[in-house]
């Protein structure tokens, strides 16, 4: 007996594997409410897990970081291709605007913003195209943001280009 107890078993696991995807619509795996919140971070940006749905889609941006980012969303297959300035940042003048599904500017330190945009299937590069510069007056940018021991306070030492500094990724809507 035991042994057909056993054979049984199987029987129904192989079953329940078997009819897995079409049977238990339950699953997680199609929940509404997907990630789509993207991690911005000195000096990297996160995407969400997986492929986005084609549609109407509300993107999150989330600053884990200590200083202002920004979230671009350009359709594109390959980063090397974007239009760049002499200092290495994106020259977004240059970007065809069929090509630019949207942007999240200015997010301060810790914040999170959320904005629908409307992807159509493809490949897409987001990335942070803040640039600090000299001029960027002291007050405005939170004297305290740069611990990294190298803030002399004066100049070239404050020139970050972000997306040059690897605040660049990709993700497909599928
Ligand atoms: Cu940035």
């Amino acid at each position: 007996m035991k042994h057909l107890r056993l054979t049984a078993i199987a029987a129904a696991l192989t079953m329940s594997i078997a009819a897995c995807g079409s049977d238990k619509p339950a699953n997680t795996t199609s929940a509404p409410s997907k990630a789509t919140t993207f991690v911005l971070d000195e000096w990297s940006i996160v995407p969400p897990k997986g492929d986005l749905l084609a549609g109407k889609v509300a993107i999150s941006a989330s600053n884990n970081g200590k200083e202002p980012h920004e979230l671009v969303i350009v359709r594109a297959a390959d980063a090397a291709s974007l239009p760049t300035k002499a200092d290495g940042s994106v020259n977004e003048d240059k970007i065809p605007e069929a090509k630019k599904a949207g942007e999240i500017a200015d997010l301060a330190a810790g914040k999170t913003k959320t904005k629908t945009l409307n992807l159509p299937a493809g490949d897409y590069i987001a990335f942070c195209n803040i640039v600090e510069g000299k001029g960027n007056g002291g007050m405005g940018s939170g004297g305290m943001n740069d611990g990294s021991g190298m803030g002399m306070g004066s100049g070239t030492g404050m020139h970050h280009v972000h997306f040059k500094l690897g605040m660049v990724n990709y993700f497909t809507v599928a």
